[in-house]
């Protein structure tokens, strides 16, 4: 439905004609048939060209996929953090997460088996309970922080802290059905450990966050005061799920404490900057956008909003996505701007950027998110994978920046566009995707980050990320099981948290489809969110006197059983045109837009 395939069809256009000059009418005759059948297959798509069997293939293709990352590190690196699959060796790189120039990089580190952690919630997505419990029981004997590594807030956060919360999450639930042995709490007993680590990097005038601390020492002399938006504005689902799980306030409110601060500093435009001073809480660059040092913080805001249910987090999200997408936006793409001026500073399209249609999908701008990612995924076409930076200004690559380190974003927005949408089309790209990764990056020893996508020479690096994101995304897109079974909200580092009610202050009417859809499962309510989008997006075209308008139920948030809504401003903004939605008489959002 609202994948473009504009593309095949002028290749279909050019194909006959060229056939018409060379053949005979009656095998132009059979040939045009064979194409309209070719056409119904494609209408049915989701019942022929991507029925079960084929999704089935695909899935499975996916799976081995994981494995042979998962295997390969198993082998040759752990317990070290990640795998080098050229020379199947390993490297306890936690200290270099974020570390550009790499810096004060300790000696005595050997590593926190961060592929392992990472791995244990996409092992249960695949259903490998016995690897999952087996992976539990090692890190709950073996695994500890008392480390002397100065390592990255927010990257330790994603990665270690929330693949634990995660884990621990999921096993509370398997190890009544499936482990052998009953499960302890090992790994929120480590989690634990590591929040209160991280609680010393809170310790500033302004609540803000450094960006790093040494596990064993806290912060150490002569840090850098300097901090990037997403750095301290994405903690708040892991602290706030530790909270939930520890009776511990102290993470929830740390993360949240900084959380305010860091929107109390955004501009009369409601827009963010980059990096900032954590003890001054002045800002350091005043450009942003949604990509690196920023793409987070509006992820966080939303998925906040959606765990905990709380106005405060939807207030500060709808607020920043109405600005990135009047400031930022152009056309399909996004660009920079300055945070003072709302003038465009930088014209460049970044790997991270491609997330960003997927956190439309949960708030329900589905035409918005599909132009963007079409865009995102002609590029991936063009290079086979995506480059890191593009520079939309001057057509052309960044010099420095060609590389491709088996990033999830494009999988991750592929599987949030077919949820909504059930297009097959997405489908496509996924297998488009898969075979990508295994013609150029699949290697003996794992999968290898490819370092010039216009030679494909590869890196010898298998980053966690592979494991706990765009492995379990492609997956996901061709066997959603794990999706039905449950209603998660996903961790930017793709760790799923399971959405209950006794998480919420409010349950936001949107994420229910209706009082049907709120079910128990082992004795707690569950409901339906905007990720299993069955409700969002409600998009009715209705033609009255030559214009169009445009309903949707999403965009509107409130207590009602109705959700309808009162005034404009509960609308919010169109993410296509960026003009408000207005509230109809009979309470609903919508836009009036005229047909060319
Ligand atoms: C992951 O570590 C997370 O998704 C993070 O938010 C930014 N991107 C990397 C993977 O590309």
């Amino acid at each position: 439905m609202y994948g473009d395939r504009k593309g095949s069809k002028v290749m279909k256009i050019n194909f006959v004609s060229s056939l018409h000059r060379s053949m005979s009418s009656w095998h132009l005759l059979t040939i045009l048939l064979l194409l309209l059948s070719l056409q119904l297959r494609l209408a049915l798509g989701s019942f022929t060209l991507f029925g079960p069997a084929k999704k089935a293939e695909l899935r499975d293709q996916v799976r081995q996929m994981f494995y042979h990352a998962y295997d390969n590190y198993m082998q040759y690196a752990f317990p070290h953090d990640e795998l080098k699959p050229l020379t199947k060796t390993f490297t306890d790189s936690l200290g270099e997460l974020g570390n550009l120039k790499l810096e004060r990089l300790s000696e005595q580190y050997n590593g926190s088996a961060l592929t392992l952690v990472e791995s244990l919630s996409s092992l249960h997505v695949l259903g490998n309970s016995s690897e999952f419990e087996k992976g539990v029981l090692w890190l709950g004997e073996n695994l500890t922080f008392d480390v002397d590594v100065r390592v990255s807030l927010f990257e330790c956060n994603i990665r270690l802290l929330g693949g634990l919360i995660s884990a621990h999450l999921l096993a509370t639930d398997l190890s009544k059905k499936s482990f052998r042995e009953p499960y302890k709490d090992q790994l929120l007993i480590l989690a634990n450990d590591l929040g209160q680590r991280f609680l010393r990097a809170f310790d500033t005038p302004t609540g803000l966050p450094y960006a790093w601390i040494n596990l064993k020492h806290g912060v150490m002399e002569n840090e850098t005061t300097e901090t990037s938006t997403s750095g301290c504005g994405s903690l708040i689902l892991e602290m706030g799920a530790l909270s939930r799980l520890t009776g511990k306030p102290e993470y929830e409110e740390s993360a949240l404490r900084a959380l305010r601060k860091l929107w109390s500093m955004r501009s009369s435009l409601d827009l963010m900057g980059t990096t900032l001073d954590v003890t001054t809480g002045e800002w350091i660059e005043h450009s942003s956008g949604i990509g690196a040092g920023v793409d987070s913080f509006y992820e966080y805001l939303i998925k906040a909003h959606i765990l905990f249910g709380r106005d405060e987090y939807w207030d500060m999200f709808s607020s920043a996505y109405t600005a990135v997408q009047k400031y930022f936006r152009h056309g399909p793409w996004y660009h920079e701007a300055d945070m003072r001026t709302g003038k465009a500073t930088h014209w460049q399209l970044t790997s991270l950027q491609a997330f960003w249609p997927g956190l439309q999908i949960l708030v329900g701008d589905v035409l918005a998110a599909n132009s963007t990612h079409r865009e995102f995924f002609s590029v991936w076409e063009r290079y086979g994978v995506l480059p890191e930076r593009y520079l939309l200004d001057r057509d052309m690559l960044h010099p420095t920046e060609k590389y491709y380190p088996l990033r999830p974003e494009l999988a991750e927005s592929t599987l949030f566009l077919y949820q909504a949408t059930r297009d097959p089309w997405y489908l496509e790209v996924g297998e488009a995707i898969i075979n990508s990764l295994n013609v150029y990056t699949r290697v003996n020893g794992g999968f290898a980050s490819v370092r010039d996508v216009t030679t494909m020479k590869l890196e010898d690096h298998q980053h966690s990320f592979f494991l706990a994101e765009t492995c379990k995304y492609l997956y996901l897109l061709f066997d959603d099981t794990f999706l039905v079974n449950g209603n998660y909200v996903f961790s930017t580092e793709g760790h799923p948290l399971p959405v209950t009610h006794s998480w919420h202050e409010w349950i936001p009417s949107i994420y229910m489809e209706s009082e049907a859809f709120e079910y128990k499962r082992g004795g707690k309510h569950v409901f339906k969110s905007a990720m299993s989008s069955k409700l969002c997006p409600v998009v009715k075209v209705s033609p009255v006197q030559g214009k169009f308008w445009v309903e949707s139920a999403c965009h509107v948030l409130d207590k009602r059983s109705n959700h309808k809504c009162q005034s404009d401003k509960e609308c919010g903004v169109d993410a296509t045109t960026c003009r408000q939605r207005t509230c109809s008489i009979a309470g609903y959002c919508g836009l009036w837009l005229v047909k060319f």
